[in-house]
């Protein structure tokens, strides 16, 4: 039986209406803590879901796991674990509709964007990784690719579907096996996860989900029996992980935060331009680590980006996520509000100009205007700080080098957007932007066959594509 119920936990709310397992070489087992936390919907603020605080000894049980079966998934056929990836990605397919509304509800994201998006964007990872499963020779020529072991990886919850396929797809498919742990705000698709693991019958072992605070977060990474450690959060947090694998021999990739310029020359289209800047500061409440959250404009085509970049922000629909005409929904936690909240705070006090539109927001649920900053300059905080809410900071600069000068002046360097009419311009911008992305007349453009990552204080390491595939083996 792969049930494993306590019937009766010291923290068990009879409100709520499901509780989530751990899982553990292949089976479902609640926490040897007995312990349990809401998840709670930020659109409603009531809680959805019991989640299991797992203890350290429920994470030495999942490394346990993934270590006895290490071995077996290592030598196994590629081809083999490419059948297994597909099965993954088809059941995921299958449940998609599914998985759409649990994202939306337990993260507050528009059911659009998970619909579209996520799910989809999930699934295509699982496909892509698949049918490099069996070519590995291929990606490495004259070497031999070899997979670290047991890796362990911690996700945030802003694509909590998305970033735990980005983290599983590319280890399973090198022949790893893995401990994840996703965010304690958004941990209900990784669980719901773990049943389409087990019903593509997955090796136990293979794959270990384990739930619960950051506390959870650094037993998954301080591990002994982790080899590698992929981890997507905030810089801050990177910074410890940072130190305390050093020394230890893991191999290490992080993917942190960001504060990318969307910057538009006078001879962009500025239609197209002011759409690409929406969803580049728009998306997802701007809970996106690439978010285009400073805007660098020419100068001569400020004020017309401006105005029409304010009469599309006044016909965003702003609330329900489960609606299916919202484009920004709600914010992922309180905490994240009051950053959100204190951050406009800190560029009004600071001089810059802000413009919010008068939509109604709903009296429950926690939810923020979109909001667009005028007259802000590099050294106010909404210029260099990580808002990761809907907040737009506009400049301005005159020439190019002002641009990649202005660009560039960030501690961050994770993505950039160019628009121009020019392709020497894209070409020259593309090189000296310090960013692992930059996209040119379009923004938040993904492919499971594009690399993704940072330069800087954003991290090291590449998720995606061929590349994203080195950082989890070894060459020998
Ligand atoms: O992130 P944390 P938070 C940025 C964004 C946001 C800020 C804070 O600016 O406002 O970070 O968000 C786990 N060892 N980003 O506090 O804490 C945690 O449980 C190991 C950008 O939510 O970094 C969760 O699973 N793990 C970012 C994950 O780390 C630890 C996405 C991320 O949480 C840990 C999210 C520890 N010591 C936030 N402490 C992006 N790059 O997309 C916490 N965790």
């Amino acid at each position: 039986d792969l049930w494993e119920f306590d019937p009766a936990p010291e923290s068990a709310d009879p409100k709520l209406k499901d509780r989530y397992t751990l899982f553990i070489d292949g089976k479902f087992v609640a926490p040897k803590s007995r312990k349990y936390f809401a998840s709670i919907n930020p659109a409603t603020e009531q809680p959805l879901a019991e989640i299991p605080h797992a203890s350290a000894k429920d994470v030495d049980a999942a490394y346990a796991a993934a270590t006895k079966a290490a071995p077996a998934w290592a030598t196994l056929p590629g081809a083999e674990r490419g059948k297994y990836l597909y099965r993954l990605a088809r059941l995921l397919q299958d449940r998609a509709r599914e998985f759409a509304v649990a994202e939306t509800l337990d993260g507050g994201k528009p059911i659009k964007e998970s619909r579209d998006f996520d799910v989809p964007m999930a699934a295509a990872h699982f496909f892509y990784h698949a049918g490099w499963a069996d070519k590995l020779a291929y990606a490495f020529p004259g070497a031999t690719p070899v997979p670290h072991g047991v890796v362990g990886q911690v996700i945030p919850w802003n694509f909590p579907l998305l970033m735990l396929a980005w983290k599983l797809a590319p280890a399973l498919a090198t022949g790893n096996t893995v401990v994840l742990k996703p965010a304690e705000t958004t941990s209900i698709t990784a669980l719901k996860f773990a049943e389409i693991i087990a019903e593509a019958e997955l090796p136990p072992g293979v794959v270990n989900i384990v739930t619960g605070a950051g506390d959870v977060g650094a037993a998954v990474v301080n591990h002994p029996a982790a080899a590698k450690v992929a981890f997507t959060g905030s810089t801050e947090v990177g910074k410890v992980i940072m130190r305390s694998t050093a020394g230890t021999g893991k191999k290490l990739t992080l993917e942190l935060g960001g504060k990318a310029a969307n910057i538009v020359f006078d001879d962009a289209p500025l239609d197209q331009a002011v759409e690409g800047i929406v969803n580049g500061i728009f998306f997802n409440q701007g809970h996106v680590c690439c978010a285009g959250s400073r805007l660098l404009v020419q100068e001569s085509v400020a004020d017309a980006v401006f105005t029409r970049l304010r009469n599309r922000v006044r016909t965003l629909r702003v609330g329900d996520p489960m609606d299916k005409n919202t484009d920004i929904g709600a914010i992922n936690s309180k905490t994240q509000l009051d950053k959100i909240a204190e951050l406009v705070q800190a560029g009004q006090d600071e001089g810059a100009e802000l413009y919010q539109p008068s939509c109604p927001l709903p009296k429950k649920g926690w939810f923020f205007r979109p909001s667009l900053f005028r007259g802000v300059e590099l050294s106010h905080r909404i210029a260099r700080e990580e808002v990761f809410g809907p907040v737009l900071s506009i400049l301005t600069f005159r020439t190019v080098e002002e641009a990649i000068e202005k660009a560039n002046n960030t501690a961050y360097g994770l993505s950039a957007g160019v628009w121009t009419d020019k392709g020497s311009r894209i070409l020259k911008m593309s090189t000296a932007l310090k960013a692992g992305v930059v996209w040119a007349n379009t923004y938040n453009k993904f492919d499971p066959a594009s690399p993704f990552g940072g330069y800087k204080e954003s991290g090291f390491g590449r998720e995606g594509g061929k590349h994203g595939l080195a950082d989890y083996v070894k060459l020998t």
